[in-house]
């Protein structure tokens, strides 16, 4: 039938000229639709003769599956092409080269520290930690800190204000790391109640404290690391020894020189200022200030829960920023507290 070859070259063609599905199901319609020429051909069936019927029944129906096939086939040309498309646009280079990603580094006093922390740690201690914001009672009642001690000032010490906007006596930001400790042997003390004795403390307290002084050498916000040592019989030679085998350790040099200055710090009695020198070099035998400790006072065991006559030991205090400036060979404190990429990448 030369108008069926005709219809199905037609559609063939419909299909072909349109390139997105929506279009293509109105090509569709036209062909096949319940108005399509296709039915409309199958409509018409009934009016022929009944000899003609079945061949041209079986006509309309090739046809009818000519026109579907070929839509299939257009819906799946459609379908790829779109894929390529997509695929094109999102097409990834895998062979460029990769985005330069900034490399970050830790901070030249975060070394200095986690130094400290790693060398007390291989002699036993752990390391604890407590909050910058503190009460005044952790901060100086509990270290024997009298009322009118000047370090309780307003000229020294940051204190925070209350929701009127008045100073709030009682809390502040801490002075030094010693709280955590006082927090610490509090806590011990709690948790080996029912003991007979209870085990040793042996810990450092590093971390961020504050204080009213800025110049070249102070800033308001600097590090100490603290270490606490009591036991049932912890001396001060035993201080005198962990500290000089860490200062060895921590400036890698054996014939560092280390000595004990008699000093005064309410928290212990008696109590030192450390010193030592480096041997070689042009700074050979220059004495520098470089810690404080002492046996911690029986007032500051007493106001713990500790028995002073049962047990002992030593306190001790560094400053990380000025152990960094000395071992990176740093004159301004300062440097380490602007945030210059500069000065800071050096260390990474
Ligand atoms: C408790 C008891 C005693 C900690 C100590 C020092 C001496 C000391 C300075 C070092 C450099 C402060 O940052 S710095 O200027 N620290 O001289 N610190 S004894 O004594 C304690 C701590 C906690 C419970």
């Amino acid at each position: 039938m030369q108008n069926l070859d005709a219809l199905i070259a037609e559609a063939k063609s419909a299909f072909a000229a349109v390139t997105d599905p929506d279009a293509l199901e109105q090509v569709k319609a036209r062909f096949l639709g319940r108005n399509g020429e296709i039915t409309g051909l199958l409509k018409a069936l009934s009016t022929l003769p009944l000899e003609e019927k079945k061949s041209a029944g079986a006509a309309i129906n090739r046809a009818k599956t000519a026109v579907e096939e070929a839509l299939a086939g257009r819906r799946e040309d459609i379908k790829q092409a779109a894929l390529k498309a997509r695929l094109a646009e999102e097409a990834l280079d895998v062979t460029l080269p990769g985005r330069k990603a900034n490399k970050g580094g830790l901070h030249p006093v975060t070394l200095v520290m986690e130094r400290i922390e790693a060398l007390f740690a291989s002699i036993g201690f752990t390391v604890a930690d407590g909050p910058e914001i503190e009460e005044d009672f952790y901060n100086f009642t509990a270290l024997n800190t009298p009322e009118d001690h000047p370090a309780r000032s307003m000229h020294d010490t940051f204190y925070l204000l209350d929701e009127k906007g008045e100073v709030a006596q009682n809390v502040l930001l801490r002075t030094h790391t010693s709280p955590i400790q006082a927090r610490y042997m509090r806590a011990h003390v709690e948790r080996y109640r029912d003991r007979e004795t209870m085990p040793e403390i042996r810990i450092i307290a590093p971390g961020r404290v504050y204080r009213v002084d800025s110049d070249a050498t102070h800033s308001p916000m600097f590090h100490q690391v603290e270490g606490l040592w009591i036991g049932e019989c912890v001396s001060f030679a035993d201080l005198k020894g962990v500290i000089a085998d860490f200062l060895r350790r921590f400036f890698e040099s054996d014939e560092l020189k280390v000595r004990f200055r008699p000093s005064f710090f309410p928290f212990t009695e008696p109590s030192a200022e450390i010193d030592m020198a480096f041997m070689g070099g042009a700074s050979e035998g220059r004495w520098l200030e470089i810690a404080g400790c002492g046996m911690v006072h029986p007032n500051v065991l007493r106001s713990a829960g500790i028995d002073p006559e049962k047990y002992q030991g030593f306190a001790f205090g560094f400053g990380p920023d000025r152990l960094a400036m000395l071992r990176y060979g740093i004159n301004d404190l300062r440097l380490f507290f602007d945030g210059d990429l500069r000065f800071l990448r050096q260390f990474a």
